[in-house]
């Protein structure tokens, strides 16, 4: 009897626990649109143009999730963070979700109280040199002046690298990319160093792109992916599955030009997908068509990767361990069912 009752406190106690840690869907819900962080400006990534229209790889997963949540991709706001202030602004409640070649780490989670939902990007830091400084490799940086912005795990995994290799160095930060740029672009570092992304991104903004080159020397991993908060498992899922659906609907071929017709496929994944058969989008606390919503206004993984930095867009970054893994990548997404 005694366990009887003391089990059916416990359920209610958790029922009241999901239904107060849920907070955030409610909130953006009424306010009418996503508060998304994103960098202060990395083309291909996240970055304003003259009307300040925001694009990139990063800004298009916060429209998935407003296409998710709203079936409106235009509903978000963006609020552009520099390394040093992003996580403080996502633990403040500034913003609903962090954008921003964030690198996952332990400490990210264990020290901020964060959670990251997933990796959309498997990079790794890299070094950007002129090409009249006629080197090959990072090891014949010993002595050199090497760039890089602070509040990064760039800078971390920098001193790592000269340390395992005996080698010295001369560093000097900035708080800010544009600054780095400057200082690099004006001759002030021989080498300037950041997550391979940011250097194709970055390039494109130097005054002469093709005097530089970036090194081959991959000195770390940086799985980056959107972070939350630790209070709200709903708001983690809803993360989470945003980008799941969009590498999902690139393995099942569904993107934007044929989502429509996919509507009458009758492969199971592509109809469980689609919110067609069973209601996992309800159970996340959206739309029973809250994939396709994300497909039909912003793309499946792969349309988003190519249009914003992929071969054919202005970085001209390869697909690499992106790729689906079934295709020689490392992208894999847990299935929905
Ligand atoms: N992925 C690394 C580096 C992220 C980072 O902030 N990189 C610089 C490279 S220049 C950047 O994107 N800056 C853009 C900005 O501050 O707006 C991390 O999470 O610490």
């Amino acid at each position: 009897m005694i366990i009887k009752h003391l089990s059916a406190v416990l359920a209610a106690v958790a029922l009241i626990a999901t239904a107060s840690s849920a907070q955030t869907l409610k909130t953006v819900r009424d306010r009418g649109q996503l508060i998304c962080g994103v960098s202060e400006g990395l083309p291909g990534f996240s970055a304003p143009d003259e009307r300040g229209q925001w694009s990139g790889f990063d800004v298009d997963f916060c429209r998935a999730m407003a296409a998710a949540i709203f079936n409106d991709r235009g509903k978000v706001q963006f609020v552009p963070l520099s390394a040093g202030n992003r996580f403080a602004a996502l633990q403040a409640k500034r913003i609903d979700v962090l954008s921003r070649n964030s690198t996952w780490t332990m400490g990210r989670e264990t020290e901020l109280g964060l959670l990251f939902a997933a990796v959309n990007y498997y990079d790794g830091q890299g070094f950007m040199v002129r090409k009249a400084l006629n080197i090959d490799t990072a090891l014949e940086l010993a002595g050199k002046r090497i760039c890089t912005q602070s509040g990064t795990t760039t800078e971390l995994n920098l001193a790592d690298y000269f340390r395992n290799n005996r080698l010295t160095y001369t560093l000097t930060t900035f708080t800010a990319a544009d600054e780095v740029l400057k200082a690099y672009d004006g001759g002030r570092c021989d080498a300037f160093t950041a997550d391979v992304s940011q250097l194709h991104a970055l390039r494109i903004k130097l005054a002469a792109p093709p005097d530089h080159v970036i090194l081959p020397d991959i000195i770390s991993k940086e799985p980056l992916g959107p972070v939350v908060r630790q209070d709200d498992v709903q708001w983690l899922n809803i993360v989470k599955w945003t980008h799941y659906a969009m590498v999902n609907a690139e393995e099942l071929g569904v993107g934007m030009q044929n989502i429509g017709a996919a509507a009458t496929s009758q492969k199971p994944s592509i109809r469980r997908l689609l919110g067609l058969e069973e209601r996992y989008g309800e159970q996340l606390g959206l739309s029973r068509d809250w994939a396709a919503r994300i497909v039909r206004l912003v793309g499946n993984y792969g349309e988003v990767f190519e249009r914003n930095v992929g071969t054919g867009s202005k970085l001209a970054i390869p697909r690499g361990i992106n790729s689906l893994w079934d295709r020689g990548g490392i992208q894999y997404a847990p299935p929905i069912r």
